[in-house]
This record gives structure tokens, sequence and C-alpha cells, in this order.
């Protein structure tokens, strides 16, 4: 197969539903961003498509709490996204969303020319409706108690206090979230894609990169783990999926299809129809034909993702795409997997993030730092975890002692000796090899092991490697380091002056070609340094060749005569504080963050509550006098609580908040005269009043200090 001129590279559609974080970049855009970056290097016809994905329970749920619509979560992230996108230098031909009319329409002829082959299947199932709000009930918006642990508030779909999945029919005691009433079960009917009918070409197409008995990608190219993952799907046997939902906020069934009122398509039909309508309009925007970059068989399609979406992308999706005809398939789907944050999962609900717009607040000029380390890092083949610590020494310990310094070096010295212009030199005089000291070499020699190490760097990225990438950049400027340190041109100056022509020279031409293969990581470090060297900044159109072709031909990067302009500092060492400034953040981000609910919008309480039903409640105060853990349970404590005239059992869901011991001579107030309950085989007598803020953080409410217990609370 020979290497495709064309290429359509897609990042995941990031849920318009909160800001982005460092789980995010360094899952499905850094690497993107470094293969389209290489891609344009290379001299390919690159579009790089992404935009915001607006639809589904992400964006309806977070409306609900927030008391605000849908449309105005959307808009206000939407831009916050694709601010961050730009500011941490994401270089995406088009940042589109969901929510155009562009999309809309497409998705609407997917459906409608699928439906018109018979693509679909159509089934009759119960589902929750909720009476007052006069709606069907998707998963997450049925709370109830877990059937098999009694934690109270598990969701339609899992209970997160055993992690067991659920249905929703499964759920005791099963309320709408929307309501806080009780949903009836109603038939519903939903349009499903058969998946298993697609089961026999998906296989040879995932497992063996065939299709129809032709060879349609090198397989062993795939990373393992997403092969595995779609292989496990596949043995598993592949089972209809529904791909509409009763919801009121999402592209609409076309409303000419029987059945289509009050229906629209699941969020995963229409996402990935995403990549499509933004192709759409950035074509249209850019004088292009979309057809050529999805429906040309040259060009090359590649989904970058994080593994959550490793089915969607190579099951589901291809499998509408088929079936729609003469859509190309992906070549490859390098999916990631995760970034944890100092140990734990990143959380957007719990503010457990690094965000990309708070960063750029921070560090202003620090965008190619935090790249760095997010291709440092980056979790190609397992799970990785970002640390403030580790941030700061890759800054340190490789950008600003290895690449800035070496570059620092060469640019000022070619400053101090020669007025900034790039030194002639004599060719056959030999200096110390890099890698072996004592060896002599030569100017041309070492152009050619710079040639072998940037071919290196194209193989990396060819495979999707970055890190590897990365590390071979760095070497180029490692080695550079070392040929200034073995032939000391600040002491040899005044003795071998002609030596040291050699070794600034070279060291010049190391340079010229980080100016240009930096773009690929660092794209800002680029810039600057294309600046000092006095040279006009990349501009992706094929620079990569150009300096391999160079390199091949013996010429020189950075012709003889040629003027360089002042060095500066390409990069400054973060210090402790700045550090230890992030580290708090994220430990207080509980109260100091404005990403969660409430801000912007006002919040909605129960639904009014009358005086004599407020007054039904006893409520006492008490002191906790002793406290377990109740077995398999990780949210639950038994406690006992001292009401003075009586104690009490009480089962309380805190022990993520609090440790047993911790708690003894807690003054509490107690609910004394809810019906007692079950939970986990233990009778539990009353209820403990507790805050919880926005994050599920817990705290106890009590009475004042040294007040006696028993008393009413009212
Ligand atoms: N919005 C899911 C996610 O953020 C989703 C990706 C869509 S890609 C077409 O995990
Ligand atoms: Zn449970």
């Amino acid at each position: 197969m020979n290497p495709p001129n064309k290429y359509l590279i897609t990042s995941a559609l990031p849920y318009a539903n909160g800001p982005l974080h460092i789980g995010h970049l360094a899952g499905a855009y850094l690497s993107a961003d470094a293969f389209v970056r290489y891609l344009r290097l290379s001299g390919k016809d690159v579009a790089y498509i992404c935009g915001s994905d607006e639809h589904g329970a992400a964006i309806t749920i977070r409306a609900m709490k927030e008391g605000t619509t849908p449309q105005e979560i959307v808009d206000r992230y939407h831009e916050q996204i694709r601010d961050a996108f730009e500011g941490i230098g994401i270089s995406f031909d088009i940042y589109h969303r969901t929510s155009a009319p562009i999309h809309h329409e497409t998705s609407q002829d997917f459906f409608r020319t699928l439906y018109e082959n018979g693509s679909f299947t159509e089934q009759e199932t119960d589902q929750f409706f909720d009476v007052e709000a006069n709606q069907f009930l998707a998963d997450r918006y049925i709370v109830g108690t877990c059937p098999k642990c009694g934690y109270e508030e598990a969701y339609g779909d899992q209970c997160e206090n055993c992690g067991s999945t659920l249905s929703p029919t499964e759920l005791i005691n099963p309320t709408s979230t929307i309501s806080g009433n009780t949903p009836v079960i109603r038939k519903t009917k939903h349009w499903y894609l058969p998946l298993e009918k697609h089961e026999d070409w998906l296989r040879s197409f995932i497992l063996d990169g065939s299709l129809d008995g032709e060879p349609h990608h090198y397989v062993d190219e795939w990373k393992k783990h997403v092969v595995g993952q779609c292989k496990s799907w596949l043995d598993a046997g592949l089972q209809p999926r529904a791909i509409t939902r009763d919801l009121n906020w999402g592209v609409d069934v076309p409303p000419e299809i029987e059945g289509a009122e009050g229906k629209k398509l699941y969020v995963w039909m229409d996402a990935p129809i995403g990549y499509v309508s933004a192709t759409k309009q950035w074509a249209a925007d850019h004088g292009k034909n979309w057809e050529d970059y999805w429906k040309d068989p040259e060009t090359a399609l590649v989904h970058f993702i994080g593994k959550d979406n490793i089915v969607f992308h190579c099951l589901i999706f291809p499998a509408i795409l088929r079936e729609y005809g003469e859509f190309n398939l992906p070549i490859n789907v390098p999916a990631n997997q995760f970034v944890n944050l100092e140990g734990k999962k990143v959380s957007t609900s719990k503010g457990w993030a690094v965000w990309i717009h708070e960063y750029l607040q921070d560090f202003p000029d620090r965008q190619d730092e935090l790249r760095y380390y997010g291709y440092k890092i980056m979790p190609e083949q397992r799970d990785s975890d970002f640390t403030w610590k580790g941030y700061q020494e890759a800054v340190n310990n490789e950008l600003v002692n290895n690449l800035a310094n070496f570059i620092h070096r060469v640019l000022v010295l070619t400053n101090k000796y020669y007025d900034g212009v790039v030194p002639e030199f004599d060719e056959s005089i030999s200096i110390n090899a890099p890698q072996e000291s004592g060896l002599p070499t030569w100017h041309d020699s070492e152009l050619l092991d710079l040639f072998d190490r940037l071919h290196e760097l194209r193989t990396y990225l060819k495979a999707y490697d970055f890190r590897n990438g990365l590390k071979t950049l760095m070497e180029v400027s490692s080695v550079g380091n070392q040929i200034l340190q073995l032939n000391e041109p600040w002491k040899r100056e005044k003795t071998d002056p002609d030596s040291v022509k050699v070794v600034i020279n070279l060291g010049l031409q190391y340079v010229t070609a980080l100016s240009v293969v930096s773009r690929i990581f660092l794209p800002f470090t680029s810039d600057k340094l294309r600046d000092m060297l006095g040279l006009s900044r990349i501009r992706e159109e094929g620079e990569f060749v150009d300096i391999m072709d160079a390199l091949s031909e013996g010429k020189h990067l950075l012709p003889s005569g040629h003027q360089i302009n002042k060095s500066e500092h390409l990069f400054t060492r973060v210090a402790d504080e700045d550090i230890e400034k992030q580290i708090l953040k994220l430990e207080n981000s509980d109260s100091s963050d404005d990403h969660e609910e409430g801000l912007n919008g006002t919040v909605e309480t129960k639904p009014e509550a009358t005086f004599d039903d407020f007054s039904k409640l006893d409520l006492r105060t008490g002191t906790i006098i002793s406290a377990e853990k109740v077995k398999k349970a990780d949210k639950l404590l038994k406690l006992t609580v001292d009401l003075g005239f009586e104690r009490r059992t009480v089962v309380s869901g805190i022990a993520e908040s609090y440790k047993p011991d911790n708690l003894i001579g807690q003054d509490i107030v107690l609910v004394a005269n809810l019906a007692p309950r079950k939970i986990r085989g233990v009778e539990s007598q009353g209820m403990i009043l507790l805050a919880e803020d926005e994050k599920g953080n817990l705290g106890f409410v009590s009475p004042p200090k040294g007040w006696s217990k028993g008393d009413v609370v009212r």
C-alpha cells in the first residue's frame, strides 16, 4: 500500500458540559495535533476536524443542575473549550459544533438514508416516564435504592456505591430526578442498529485489517489495547444498539418518518457524524470539496480518541458509514488510555483536574511546557499520571537544562564570535565526536547522523509513537550539547578558532533542524526559534521534507553568511512556589473553583413543602458515641447516636468523608422519627443531617458547642 497523500484526521468531540482539562488534552488532542503537524510538515494535504458535542444527557443533566437551559450550557462551554484549544495550540482546521444546522441536516440525512436502506430494526420496550414532566426518563434521570446494596441514590444504569450495573426497572423506589415523582412505566418504540449483522466484516476489518477480502490497513499498526477491546466485544457477540431516544434535546428523527414525534437521535448516533458535518462546513469555507476527504479511497481517515470511545469508533460508526455506502473507513484509531492526576482519576464533577483555561491564565507564556509534559506522559499503551512535581522536573531538567541551554549557547556564541553571522569553515577540520569522546568526526558526518536521527523521529511519528518521537527530538538537542561539551568552543576560541567555526556552524545546523521539527510538539517554541534564527516561521508546508532532502544531498540547513538575531531564553525554570500553588489549588478545588453548578444560574429547590409537612419531622440534637464500617459497603458507617433519653443505631453514607475514629464525640442533628429501614442487614433508626456541597463533600449540621442532647431542633 502506498502512503496516502490526503488525510482526514479527527479528534473526539468533547462534550460542551464543562471546561477542557489535562485528561482531554493528553487523551485525544495532543497526539492528533502532533500527527497533523507532522503530516503537514511532510507536505501532505490534511483536514483536521473537531468540534463540540452538544447533545446527550451530559448536557441536559448539567443544565438541570445549574437551573438553566441546555442551549445556555453549550454556548458557554463551546466557546470556552474552543478558546482553550486555541490557547494551547491545537491546530484544528475547523472547530465546529453539533448544534449547527448543517450538522442536524447531515445527521438526518444519515438517518433517512439508513432508514430507507432498511438498515434499522424497530423494537418496543418498557421505559420509565415522568408524567408531570411529560417525558421519558433516560437512565441517569432515575434514582432509587440499589437492589444489591441498599444505597439510596443509585442511578438507573449504575449504583455508584457497590458498582453494580443496573437497569432502571430494577431500582427500588425509583424517582425521577426531574420532578421527584415516582415514574410510571410506558411502552416506547425505538430504532436499532442491528450490529450483529455486521459482525463478520467488522471482525476481519479489525482483526485482519481487511475489507471485502482486500487489505485495508496494516493491522500491526493498530494498538494492542484497541484491537483487544474490539475483540472482546466481537467475541461476546454484537447486539442491536438503540440509536434513538425519547428526549427533548438533540437531533430530531426526520419528521416525515412514521413515529418520529418526540424522538431524537441517540447522541452516539449523531456525534461521529459531526466529523462529516464539520468537514462539510470547513470545505464550504475554504472552497474545497468535502467528499475528497471522506470518499476518495486514496484519502486516509484516522480517529484520535480516548479508550472509552473505542467501540463507537471501531465498530458502530464504521457500521453506520458502511451502511450509508461510499464512505472511507478509518485506517487507524490510535486511542490513548487515561491520564490520572496526582494518582487520582481526573474528575470534572469533583473538580479534580488541571483546567486548560486556568493553566493558560496562571502560566500565560508556558503553553509548550504543558504540551511537552503531556507528550512525555502520554498514556499511549497504559494509564499514566500527571503530577505537578513531574511537570516541574520535565521543564527544569529537560526543556531548560537540555533544549534551551543548547540553543542558547550556540546562538550566544555565534553573536559573540561572529557578530551573529553564520561562519564559513573548513570541511576538512575534525572535531571531537559526541558519542565517544576522543574520537574525531567531521561536519558532514555529523549532519548525516542528524539525518538518521530525524529519520528515526519520522518513523516514530508514523507509528503514532509520540513519546518516543519527543524523546528523539530531545536527543538531537542532547547530541548538540555533547558536541559543545566535548569541544569547548568557549575555551578554544583563542587557541583554535578554525575548529570553533566548525563546531558553531554545526551547532547552528542542529538548531535549524530543531526549529523545524520542534513545530510538531512545541509550535510556540518553533516560532520563537525561527525569529531568533532570522528565518521565516514554519508554515507547515513540507518543511520537514525540505530539510531531509537538503541533508541527504549534503546541503546545509542554514547557509554561511546568514545573519541571526539575538538569543532569548526559550524556557525558564519553574519555581517550587509555582508548583506548590498549583497543588494547593488542586487540594482546595472543593471551595475555590467556579466550574461547578450554582454560579451562573439559579439553583432549583425541591417542590414546595407546607409547614405541616415540615413539622411532621422530629429533629433532635445528639452525639455520636461509636462508629464502625459496614461490611462490603465503601460509603456506609454504622453509628450509635446518644440522644440523652435513648440510643439509636444509624447507618450513614459518610465513610468516604470521615474515619470512624474521628467521629466519636461529634455532635449532630438526627431525624428521630424517620421510619426505620434495613440497610445492608442493619436496621437504621433515624437519619443524621448532613450538608453536601456540589462536589459531594459532606459536613455535619450540628448544635452549638456544648449543647445538651435530646433537644428539639425546629
Ligand atoms: N463526546 C464522548 C466523550 O467525550 C464524546 C465523544 C464524541 S466523538 C464523536 O467521551
Ligand atoms: Zn449498590
